[in-house]
């Protein structure tokens, strides 16, 4: 009858210590968990960091849409200075890992600012970075007394306390106080409570002269920085975005190279805080910057040039926009800023392509290392809507600077007539001429001759793929083989003036988009790209358009190139001896020529054509194979399709 008391105690025993064991279990592995997310974003920022030194950053500096919007936050928590910090967190630029059990706050707190902001408030105001320079910044000693000063301008909206002050502390830490000649700072219409008299009074008591001026209506950055500048006493205006560092000798090379030439706009190496944990990860010197079809700014790296020592600066089609020095009587005489350009966006553009066309440089500095805190979202509102107020920057710029491939930008931006009849620019077009600038055919030609823009010496449009059963194939076919014999079949600016001019237009009645096969580009989510065939578009639409240039390569936009390699592993199945690629220089990977005669493109070191794999089985598989003339899985037409025309 029933167990003995004894067993039932032992019973009970394990039973409780079985529970116990389960709880303990449960909250090990919710901390696992937690720690795991942590990390794996810290991962991901840090190989992002890495990608971004050997070949281009494609995630930052244009506009990525809404963060979390502020919807659920109290006024309270925006209005909140949390700044807490604990002594050796974040030290030597080392990550912040919130403990699992703050995670809640911690996510919610993120959402105000688009950042960590519950890990920049334990990270003290002053902490320690590293030394980021490489040997041979190490080796140029400067004198700071020979140096000129500079004001610092730095321009915010609604940034967090430790964020903006630790940025503020860094200039003042890490700048020679003889160069140092002032702080300016400029919000734009801010409305947290922390950022009006606390803030005030926090920088009265600031060691370096540190000056506040406010826009009480939302303007942007451009009107911002302006009023930061007009206000500024200092030989050089360096502008920062509100959350930055810097670190050890940032200054001194920006204005050794201002001082050797005064009209050179000279970044820093912009390095990353991590906005997950604000570790801080150096980025590799290469990196230069410069645009695609729509005027976004995107990253891309080079090989050291030869004879110039890794501490030279390099020369860049573009600044990223916010971190600079330039000396102050040089940026009114080159323009300052369009001050009709609002809020966010495009002005780093206008400021390269009017500095470069009017007889300055902009440049990168490797011996500089400034750390910015890269959002993935936008965490404030854009007050006239984000499209318009990109679309206003963008147009101004092109419209004043970009000649006729100010019609280029607009077919993909879709700005209409009206829109642009309504621009008035005429205060910058004067300024243009006062400044003789030189065209946008010269920038590109001399500044950025890698460009994946149309040109009159390229390709530009679609590539069809010829089967015969088309009505353009047929005519395009025997056009071709018509030039082919009066063309020099190695030059590819003549193949192209031939197959570019009114006389391809002709052929554009044949074109009927629903029945014509062209050579499109699938992205998946990865961002991988692959190549196949399928109906072309009417629209004239990004992922479908190509420039050969006379070199012979074959760009999309974004600087993505035809690449020819073959796969390590023969065994893996369906994968491509083509693929899409980071367009560089210096490999003949990416070479390729137009037959006009046969209408292959052939990869010019292997000798290999592009070739449809197998069109009845699958539209999904392009190849590079030995050539085979009248094999139409290899014959491609260039259409050209205008581009210097609205
Ligand atoms: O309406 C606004 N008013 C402001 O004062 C919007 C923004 N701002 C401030 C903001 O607080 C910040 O200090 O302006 C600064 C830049 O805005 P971010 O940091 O939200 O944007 P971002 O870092 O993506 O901005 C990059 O592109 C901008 C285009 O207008 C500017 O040129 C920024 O200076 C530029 N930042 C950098 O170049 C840092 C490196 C990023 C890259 C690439
Ligand atoms: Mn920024």
């Amino acid at each position: 009858m029933g167990l003995p008391f004894r067993q039932i105690r032992k019973l009970w025993l394990l039973y409780l210590f079985l529970l116990f064991f389960a709880f303990f279990m449960f909250a090990l592995s919710i901390n696992i968990y937690v720690q795991s997310l942590q990390s794996s974003d810290l991962r991901k920022s840090q190989s992002g960091a890495l990608r971004r030194g050997r070949t281009t950053a494609t995630v930052v500096g244009h506009y990525v849409g809404f963060g979390s919007t502020h919807d659920n936050l109290t006024r309270e928590e925006l209005d909140e200075n949390a700044f807490n910090p604990v002594e050796t967190e974040g030290a030597m630029g080392a990550p912040v890992i919130i403990p699992a059990k703050d995670s809640i706050k911690m996510q919610r707190a993120y959402r105000i600012h688009s950042y960590n902001l519950m890990a920049s408030d334990r990270i003290p105001l002053n902490r320690t970075l590293r030394d980021y320079r490489i040997a041979s910044c190490l080796e140029v000693e400067y004198n700071p007394k020979e140096l000129p000063n500079t004001s610092v301008i730095i321009v915010f909206h609604n940034e967090a306390w430790s964020v903006l002050l630790r940025t503020i502390w860094s200039v003042i830490n890490r700048s020679p106080p003889e160069n140092l000649k002032e702080i300016i700072l400029v919000d734009d219409a801010s409305d947290r409570a922390f950022l009006m008299k606390p803030l005030e009074d926090y920088i009265a008591q600031l060691p370096v002269t540190t000056k506040i001026f406010r826009q009480t209506i939302r303007q942007g950055i451009v009107p911002a920085r302006l009023l930061g500048a007009a206000n500024a006493k200092g030989d050089v205006l360096t502008f920062l975005d509100a959350h930055c560092e810097c670190s050890q000798g940032w200054l001194e090379p920006l204005l050794a190279r201002i001082k050797e030439n005064r009209q050179t706009a000279i970044c820093p190496v912009i390095d990353i805080i991590s906005e997950d944990n604000f570790g801080y990860t150096k980025t590799l010197e290469n990196n230069w910057g410069a645009f695609n079809w729509v005027l976004n700014f995107k990253w891309y790296a080079s090989r050291p040039k030869e004879g110039s020592t890794p501490a030279t600066p390099i020369a860049t089609p573009s600044m990223a926009g916010g971190l600079f020095s330039i000396d102050r009587e040089y940026f009114y005489h080159v323009g300052a800023y369009d001050p009709l350009m609002k809020i966010w966006g495009g002005e780093n553009i206008e400021m390269s392509l009017r500095i470069w066309q009017c007889g300055g440089r902009v440049e990168i500095s490797p011996c500089s290392h400034v750390g910015h805190v890269f959002r993935k979202t936008t965490p404030y509102t854009f007050p006239n809507g984000v499209t318009q107020t990109l679309t206003n920057n963008v147009a101004r710029t092109a419209m004043v600077w970009m000649d006729k491939w100010q019609n280029f930008v607009f077919r993909y931006t879709e700005v209409n007539e009206t829109y642009l009849a309504g621009q008035d620019i005429s205060d910058r077009v004067a300024l243009r001429n006062r400044l003789k600038c030189k065209s946008f055919q010269w920038y590109l030609e001399n500044i950025w001759p890698s460009h994946c823009f149309p040109a009159d010496d390229r390709f530009f449009g679609k590539i069809l793929w010829l089967t015969n059963a088309t009505q353009l194939s047929i005519p395009y076919e025997r056009r071709l083989k018509h030039i082919a014999a009066s063309v020099n079949p190695t030059n590819l600016t003549d193949i192209f003036n031939e197959i570019d001019t009114s006389k391809t237009m002709d052929l554009a009645r044949y074109f009927a988009p629903g029945e014509e096969n062209c050579l499109r580009i699938n992205e998946d989510e990865k961002g991988i790209m692959s190549l196949y065939v399928s109906h072309c578009l009417f629209d004239p639409k990004l992922m479908s358009m190509f420039v050969m240039t006379p070199k012979g390569q074959i760009m999309r936009n974004e600087n993505r190139c035809f690449e020819y390699f073959e796969p390590s592993s023969t065994k893996i199945p369906k994968v491509s001896n083509v693929r899409i690629h980071t367009c560089v220089e210096w490999t003949d990977r990416q070479l390729w020529d137009y037959r006009l005669d046969t209408q292959q493109i052939i990869h010019r070191a292997s000798q290999k054509c592009l070739t449809l794999e197998d069109p009845k089985v699958n539209m999904n598989h392009i190849v590079a194979e030995p050539c085979v003339a009248n094999d139409r899985r290899q014959m491609w037409g260039l259409f050209s399709m205008p581009w210097r025309e609205l």
